[in-house]
């Protein structure tokens, strides 16, 4: 039997294998079990803590929040600040600023050409009628056809389709193919914020730390096309308390939206528009691939 100090365990956890296995995962893997066994050790972790935090992870995964949690500790927007590093380094032309994609998008969504009603089918409309509009563009400036823009965004209650099963399939969920001269436009409404959902995991670590987790009031992009790159963003809407208070640390300069209200009908109609409506005017830039 082998009697082990700390320090020589963590030796043996980082070094015992077998067979070549992928020596990536084993270098990623090694430092944080590093970092742990430290941690553990530097704040004398009682046995009690540490199988609560256990059973935390265990209820978390079950729970599907994996994602949140990462967005709320802050190592999504983490990737996104080395992506544009790397960018920088490599004096890439920037396009629309990325924010993280979260953990709500669903891939699959019904494709239309150029425009579409996220709220197809709903009257009343569910909050104040917005018509987003604009083109894809490359870092030229140059009109993008035939681009994929997936759309996103929470109901009225601020939940998503496919994770509040009050709503049906790719609900406020949509893909437009942009026109010829690089042009999509969309109508909806204007969701509220985002608050992670009471009692969950996420939830009952954030109540631990004092934390809220709301997010301001936003829209999700996902704009792919050839020989781009693909564009992982949000907008915001303007004047929400949460705007500078993100708990997942995901809003930026530049994609804070103007709301232009009292826009007149004309031209609008085929997306069933009569009255005066919300306009934004927003343009998405592609970076090269
Ligand atoms: C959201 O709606 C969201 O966009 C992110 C990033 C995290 C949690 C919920
Ligand atoms: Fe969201």
């Amino acid at each position: 039997m082998a009697e082990y100090t700390a320090q020589q365990l963590l030796d043996i956890v980082n070094t015992v294998h077998v067979a070549e296995g992928n020596a990536r995962v084993r270098q990623i893997t090694q430092r944080i079990v590093t970092d742990l066994f430290r941690t553990i050790e530097d704040l004398d972790v009682t046995p009690d803590e540490f199988w609560a935090g256990v059973g935390w992870l265990t209820r978390l995964g079950a729970s599907g929040q994996t994602g949140l949690i990462t967005a709320g500790l802050g190592f999504d927007r983490l990737i996104d600040i080395r992506m544009d590093e790397a960018d920088e380094r490599a004096q890439r032309a920037a396009g629309t600023p990325r924010a993280i994609e979260g953990p709500l998008f669903v891939a699959g969504a019904p494709l239309s050409e150029r425009e579409v009603r996220l709220d197809e089918g709903e009257e009343p409309p569910r909050g104040e009628v917005v018509v987003m509009e604009g083109r894809v563009l490359d870092t030229a400036g140059q009109p993008v056809a035939g681009a994929l823009v997936d759309v996103w965004h929470a109901n009225e209650l601020g939940r998503y389709s496919h994770f509040d099963p009050d709503q049906a399939p790719y609900h406020l969920r949509r893909k437009i193919r942009t026109g010829a001269d690089g042009s999509y436009r969309f109508r909806s409404f204007i969701p509220p914020g985002y608050a992670i959902p009471p009692g969950s995991p996420t939830a009952e670590l954030f109540d631990a730390l004092g934390r809220h987790g709301n997010r301001p009031a936003h829209i999700h992009f996902l704009v792919v096309a050839e020989g781009l790159r693909t564009l992982t963003t949000q907008v915001n809407i303007p004047g929400d308390s949460f705007l500078d208070d993100d708990f997942a640390f995901a809003t930026r300069d530049g994609l804070v939206v103007t709301l232009e209200p009292g826009t007149p009908a004309a031209g609008y109609e085929s997306l069933g528009i009569s009255a005066p409506f919300t306009r934004v005017r927003f343009d998405f830039v592609l970076q090269k691939a």
